[in-house]
Formats: structure tokens, C-alpha cells, sequence
């Protein structure tokens, strides 16, 4: 079954409005891929203004939304709130909201319910610390904090699994084709015998940490690769590279 190549580019916490004109501007001059996805992860208060200056063949993401759809929740977005402004994605359970929001499995399962039960796309993170990978850990985290989703996700079509080994975000340490490709391979044998061998095939798991035009070509060739979640270098002209990483 052929998976169409996703990019999405994780903004973080950076940018302002001349900023995001400046990337936005860039990512329609192009030229993309047209046999790639492309999904820009943009911080929320911009969400609205980078929908505005991008094509619509490129797809808006929030960073992170709630669990229900309104209420008593200062501070939080609802996926109802990030589809009226817009968004037809979110990225949920990065290592980011994990580690410094102490966002739990349950927690990131359950907003990933409720996004695709209200109609957004799911990019759904998970990845291994590098303490996990030094004591023989990556499968039984990567599996565990994907049977948290599979719990919860009856129908995968709208999820993109993005696999990011911690110790590869903002360090600037990429993992090796090799490596990724072994863990991309795993999740898949694991789809195959948790799921179901089509979900298995059909599922999209991006690769990211620290991706770079420099490395992508490579990570790009591997078969369980299906696209990558681009940090700092989606901030870049060099997104448009990656983005075409198997032209
Ligand atoms: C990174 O590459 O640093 C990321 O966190 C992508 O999400």
C-alpha cells in the first residue's frame, strides 16, 4: 500500500507575525513535492494569520489542544477552537508537552480522541529518552505510548504517528537512517500484531529530531519512513529541501 510522504514542520514557540509572513512566503514560492503532504505545526495565536498566507495545499497545524470542548480550562484550546480558526491538524503528545507539561499516555490519548472525534488530523508523537535507549527500553516505550493511542483510536486514517527519540530533539544529534529505520519497522510489526496488517500498512510514521536538508535524503530512502516532524529547520528556507527529500 503506497503512504504519501508527510512533512510537517514543528514551529514551536518561535515567530512573529513578519516572521511567519517570511516563512509563509517561502513555503509558496515552493516549488513542493505535489506527491508530499505538507503541514506547518504553527503556534497558536499566528494560527489564523499563516492560514491566510499559505496555500491551501498546505495544511495548518495547532501544537496542542484539550481533551473536551469547552469549559472551566484557563489557558487550554479546544480542536473545535483550532477548526474554527483554520486548522486541519494538530501535533499532540510531543516529548516537549511530555517532559516539561508532564502530559501523560492517558492524557495525550484522550486529546487525541477528541481532536479526531471533532474532525482534525492527528500527528501523534512518541519517542524514547536517551536513558530509555541506553538501558534496552525503545520498543517497550515506543509500544507503550503507542497502545495508550490504539486504546482509543478506532480508525487510523486520520493519524500520523510521528517517531521522535528524545535525545535527537533541539540537540542537534540526529538518529542514524539505520536506527530510525529499525524503529520505524518495529511499529509496524507492532501495528501488524496489535492492530491490523492494514492499519499496519497504511499508517504514516514520520521520522523527527533534528532533521536537516543535510540528512533527510537518506532518512528519506528507508521504507518505514514516511515523511518527517521537522523542528528548527522548518524555521528555514531548507524546509522546502526537506519537504522534497525523495525528488
Ligand atoms: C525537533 O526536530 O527538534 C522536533 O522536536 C520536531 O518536532
Amino acid at each position: 500500500m503506497s503512504r504519501k510522504f508527510c512533512v510537517g514542520g514543528n514551529w514551536k514557540m518561535n515567530g512573529n507575525k513578519a516572521e511567519i509572513a517570511e516563512i509563509c512566503k517561502g513555503l509558496t514560492a515552493g516549488p513542493l513535492d505535489p506527491n508530499t503532504e505538507v503541514v506547518v505545526g504553527c503556534p497558536a495565536p499566528y494560527l489564523s494569520y499563516a492560514r491566510g498566507l499559505l496555500p491551501a495545499s498546505v495544511g495548518v497545524a495547532g501544537q496542542n489542544c484539550f481533551k473536551v470542548a469547552k469549559g472551566a480550562y484557563t489557558g487550554e484550546i479546544s480542536p473545535a477552537m483550532l477548526k474554527d480558526i483554520g486548522a486541519d491538524w494538530v501535533i499532540i503528545g510531543h516529548s516537549e508537552r511530555r517532559q516539561i507539561f508532564n502530559e501523560s499516555d492517558e492524557l495525550i490519548a484522550d486529546k487525541t480522541a477528541h481532536a479526531l472525534a471533532e474532525g482534525l488530523k492527528v500527528i501523534a508523537c512518541i519517542g524514547e529518552t536517551l536513558q530509555e535507549r541506553e538501558s534496552g527500553q525503545t520498543e517497550a516505550v515506543v509500544f507503550r505510548q503507542t497502545k495508550a493511542l490504539a486504546n482509543v483510536i478506532k480508525d487510523w486514517t486520520n493519524v500520523v504517528v510521528a517517531y521522535e527519540p528524545v535525545w535527537a530533539i533541539g540537540t542537534g544529534k540526529t538518529a542514524t537512517p539505520q536506527q530510525a529505520q529499525e524503529v520505524h519497522a518495529a511499529l509496524r510489526k507492532w501495528f501488524t500484531e496489535n492492530v491490523s496488517a492494514d492499519v499496519a500498512a497504511s499508517v504514516r510514521i514520520q521520522y523527527g529530531g533534528s532533521v536537516t536538508a543535510a540528512n533527510c535524503r537518506e532518512l528519506a530512502s528507508q521504507p518505514d519512513i514516511d515523511g518527517f516532524l521537522v523542528g528548527g529547520a522548518s524555521l528555514k528556507p531548507e524546509f522546502i529541501q526537506i519537504v522534497n527529500a525523495r525528488q
